[in-house]
């Protein structure tokens, strides 16, 4: 079925008001200031923050699309105001109003600015994507967007229900204690030992799923000192909400000094680790427990830890 071509429309409705040049007129008006606010006001707040690279990358993607959402949101509110209140049924009044299908300019520009918005949007991921060198994400063993230089690597190894950290530039040491170097790329390769879970490094705008098996790479750099959030962000059993602890972004000498200072405590419990690899099997050395019990040593055993209950000390 065609629309008559003619099909009277409010725009064109010779002695009424140009009801399209008023909400048009009063959209620009408000979205302008709306996407000032978004901008300037909100914007520097929006999480994760600016402790990394990935995190001011995110926080700017997040901006761009409120200050792109936002104007659509307002023509539909505004739109929608006016209609209830312009539009709507009078007394004695039982003629109904132009139809809008079939109206090819408002057709024509509402598909054309959609079209616009979706593909500049598709376009701004990518490079997004590619410009932040996976943007903080995890990228599989083989990741195709990496920094260059000097790349700190650190193994996250996941279990449940709790995270150790191996440096392998450091002797292969494993910690318990996440800590990272500022103003310096970090290479995590994050794997599991039993299900899946999830490294979520909230103020570094990190997050990879962390498989048993499976070595997941994500970039970033740390651009501020602080203390770092890390959680496990997939369901991986009873005390999974109990999985978390806190890293901590420092000075380059002060992290050089943990890290030979942790090289050496360790030393004895490295040696009995099995050698640095990007995927573990628990099942291959079970009594690594065991051994260390019997020797006396506690801590981080750079291997499975014992089943235990997160609210027992
Ligand atoms: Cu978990």
């Amino acid at each position: 079925m065609t629309a008559p071509e003619q099909a009277p429309s409010p725009a064109a409705a010779p002695a009424g008001p140009r009801h399209g040049l008023r909400i048009f007129a009063g959209w620009l008006v408000i979205s302008v200031v709306a996407d000032w606010a978004i901008w300037f006001v909100w914007g520097p707040h929006l999480p994760p923050g600016r402790m990394s690279s990935a995190a001011v990358n995110q926080q700017f993607d997040i901006k761009v699309m409120a200050v792109m959402a936002a104007p659509v949101m307002l023509l539909v509110l505004i739109y929608f105001g006016y209609a209830l209140v312009v539009w709507r049924q009078r007394e004695g009044d039982e003629e109904d109003g132009p139809p809008l299908h079939g109206n090819r300019r408002v057709q024509g520009i509402w598909v054309t600015a959609t079209t616009v918005i979706v593909l500049a949007l598709a376009g701004f991921g990518w490079v997004e994507l590619a410009t932040a060198n996976g943007a903080g994400a995890g990228e599989g063993p083989s990741p195709i967007w990496k920094p260059g230089g000097n790349v700190l690597q650190v193994q996250v190894i996941a279990q449940q229900w709790r995270f150790t950290y191996r440096y392998p530039q450091f002797g292969g040491f494993e910690t318990t204690e996440l800590r990272l170097p500022v103003g310096q790329n970090v290479e995590f390769n994050v794997t599991s030992l039993d299900v899946i879970h999830s490294f979520w490094a909230y103020q570094l705008g990190v997050k990879a799923d962390a498989n048993p098996g499976v070595n997941n790479v994500a970039f970033t750099k740390p651009l501020h000192l602080g203390q770092v959030t890390v959680r496990c962000a997939e369901l991986c059993g009873l005390w999974h909400g109990a999985m978390f602890d806190y890293g901590k972004v420092m000075p380059v000498p002060a992290f050089q000094a943990w890290a030979r200072a942790t090289r050496a405590h360790l030393a004895a419990i490295t040696a009995m680790l099995p050698p640095y690899a990007t995927t573990y099997d628990p099942t291959v050395i079970p009594n690594i427990n065991k051994a260390m019990a019997k020797a006396g040593i506690t801590g981080a055993n750079g291997y499975y830890y014992p089943p235990q209950d997160p609210t027992q000390p």
